[in-house]
């Protein structure tokens, strides 16, 4: 039975259902009895395993294919019209000659297989800022994993209606997970996402990176709002005021420890707390009082599973105590429940590895084996989150004070610096990078650069994407967020981390909360705005921040930062300009401005 009158989406499913001729067609309404149901099924399949359910209350643990364990940048596809419009950070092919190919592909290949159609919502139901999508499937992980990341289910159709079109067309069907023939592909023109031979979270949660980030910017493009790559939390303030602050970091740069950071001691006793709204996404639009609001269009946390743990991220953990999917961890089986790299020193001896090897798990690892994927995943509802945010569902979103992006840098970047305004701001999105360590690569001080922490994810040219930005902020004029730029990862000369990170965070979210209310001064340097000496908060962490530390957290190097400059330039021009994006005038000119103070 299908859940809705609106002959969009009807004909639609439809022609997926021609296309990929299954067995049977079954519209998810989100019902207990219908999850329930295909739980079941999935556990008698083998295609999920049931963990302990005493100790681990409504979990169920996934694995993948080997050959498919990560997005696959290479294989993923921005098809507009004009392959101007995909622009210089996309794979692009011609949406006609794409959707012919990949016809091919689908035709047929549900034949004795379940279509699932999943209606969802990313964001409130009922939110203005909230947008409905169908992902269609042949995989029940999908379905359960959509359950718990979106507003999944029959209200999802409540905010079309009958008659509107604005709905995202998501097909997706693991065919036979073959890499050779894995496409994940995005037509932002026709609100379309079909993604291939793929049963990896991120590539087939069509909602999430697909949608939520891909398609909605290039929506957030022409209607006048922004999908960015971010968290969004609230530090709530002794005088009981919420600031809410959202952060774009690269991959592996701790976006979801920072999103459910809990403060020091010192500060909870003054009152502090820390409350997420999301961790991965913001959709942020200006409202009726000229902020910018945000809302976090997921409803649930992907989260990489190793490293965290009881110090790192005792919220995270809190979240994947129930009603979670783990993928590719590894299983204690004496109990059947999960461990992963650092989650503690104990690994299983009677452990099931994430290809599905039982190994003694004290030996494997010790022979430098991985019991866990390192992109093994939790994914957990945003509910188990104790420190979940009360606006996490308010429609309206909440109002952003700062942005904050950073990367992680060796040497260069300052722990904290605030941009002269949003256009340098939005420079500094554009010069966000992530430096290689010895240990990751073999070559320290390689930069990759990640603007805006959204290269995988802008849905069109990013020199477009760009100019967005900096309309954004003409329109929003003197109400505009503060933005700032951090780096928890400054090194000293042996290579240890000089930041102590986590929790201490904190520290740097105070200095930022008073730069947006105007009760700290700052230092105004070549590059920014930077924390007066004794104004980043170390009572408790004095005798590891030792004032040279500090000297050195917020140090600004001449001949680094002309490097640094030279290394934009080189960027805008050779990977940008030259490859068909569109630099804006205005950040050349930031360009120019930051080198003319550095030589003053
Ligand atoms: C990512 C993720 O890859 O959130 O950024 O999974
Ligand atoms: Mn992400």
């Amino acid at each position: 039975m299908s859940l809705t009158n609106n002959q969009n989406v009807l004909k639609w499913v439809d022609e997926m259902v021609s296309l990929c001729k299954p067995e049977n067609v079954v519209w998810i309404d989100g019902s207990k009895e219908q999850l329930d149901a295909l739980r079941k099924e999935a556990i008698e399949t083998g295609e999920m395993i049931e963990l302990n359910q005493e100790k681990l209350p409504g979990c169920l643990y996934h694995r993948t294919n080997p050959n498919d364990v990560a997005r696959v940048e290479d294989r993923t596809f921005i098809c507009t019209r004009k392959k101007e419009d995909a622009g210089p950070t996309n794979n692009w092919c011609d949406p006609q000659e794409m959707y012919a190919k990949l016809s091919k592909l689908y035709d047929g290949v549900m034949k004795g297989r379940t279509m699932y159609v999943i209606p969802y919502s990313m964001g409130p139901i009922g939110s203005p800022l909230a947008k409905v999508g169908v992902e269609v499937t042949d995989s029940i992980y999908v379905v359960l994993n959509m359950q718990i990341m979106t507003r999944m289910g029959a209200d999802a159709f409540k905010n079309l209606g009958d008659v509107s079109n604005d709905f995202v067309r998501g097909l997706h069907s693991k065919a036979d997970v073959n890499p050779e023939e894995r496409y994940i592909v995005q037509f932002p023109e026709d609100n379309t996402i079909w993604s291939i031979n793929s049963a990896y979270g991120g590539n087939v949660l069509l909602g999430k990176k697909c949608f939520a980030l891909r398609i909605a910017s290039f929506q957030g493009k022409n209607e006048g709002w922004m999908a960015e790559h971010m968290l969004i939390l609230g530090v709530k303030k002794p005088d009981g005021e919420i600031k809410y602050i959202t952060a774009a970091f690269p991959s592996a740069c701790g976006k979801t420890n920072l999103a459910m950071l809990i403060p020091p001691e010192g500060y909870k006793k003054d009152g502090y707390e820390v409350f997420t709204v999301g961790d991965d996404i913001a959709w942020m639009k200006p409202g009726e009082d000229g902020r910018l609001y945000a809302i976090n269009p997921e409803n649930g946390f992907f989260g990489v599973a190793p490293g965290t743990n009881e110090k790192s991220n005792p919220n995270a953990l809190h979240c994947t105590m129930k009603d979670t999917i783990f993928t590719n961890v590894a299983i204690n089986n004496d109990d059947m429940t999960v461990w992963w790299e650092k989650l503690d020193k104990n690994p299983p001896v009677n452990a099931t590895e994430w290809k599905g090897a039982v190994v003694n798990g004290v030996e494997y690892t010790a022979e430098g084996n991985t019991l866990a994927h390192p992109n093994s995943r939790f994914t957990a509802p945003a509910v188990n989150c104790p420190c979940i945010s009360s606006e996490f569902n308010n429609p309206a979103g909440v109002p952003i004070s700062a942005i904050i992006f950073g990367g992680r840098r060796a040497s260069t970047t300052p722990l904290v610096y605030q941009s002269f305004d949003w256009t340098h701001g939005t420079y500094m999105g554009s010069a966000v990078s992530s430096e290689t360590t010895a240990a990751a690569t073999g070559a320290v001080g390689v930069l990759r650069h990640d603007p805006m922490a959204m290269k995988p994810f802008i849905g069109y040219n990013v020199g477009d994407y760009w100019n967005h930005w900096l309309e954004m902020g003409e329109k929003l004029g003197d109400k505009a967020p503060k933005i700032f730029n951090v780096n928890w990862f400054k090194q000293d000369e042996n290579g240890n981390f000089i930041w102590p990170g986590f929790g201490d965070n904190m520290r740097v979210l105070d200095w930022i909360i008073k730069r947006c209310e105007g009760t700290v001064d700052a230092d105004e340097t070549a590059i920014g705005y930077l924390p007066k000496k004794g104004d980043i908060n170390v009572e408790g962490i004095e005798d590891e921040v030792t004032p040279e530390i500090m000297d050195k957290l917020l140090d600004v190097d001449k001949e680094l930062w002309t490097k640094e400059i030279a290394e934009m330039r080189r960027y805008y021009d050779d990977d940008i300009k030259a490859k068909g994006g569109n630099v804006p005038q205005a950040l050349y000119d930031e360009l120019d401005k930051i080198e003319a103070r550095l030589n003053k």
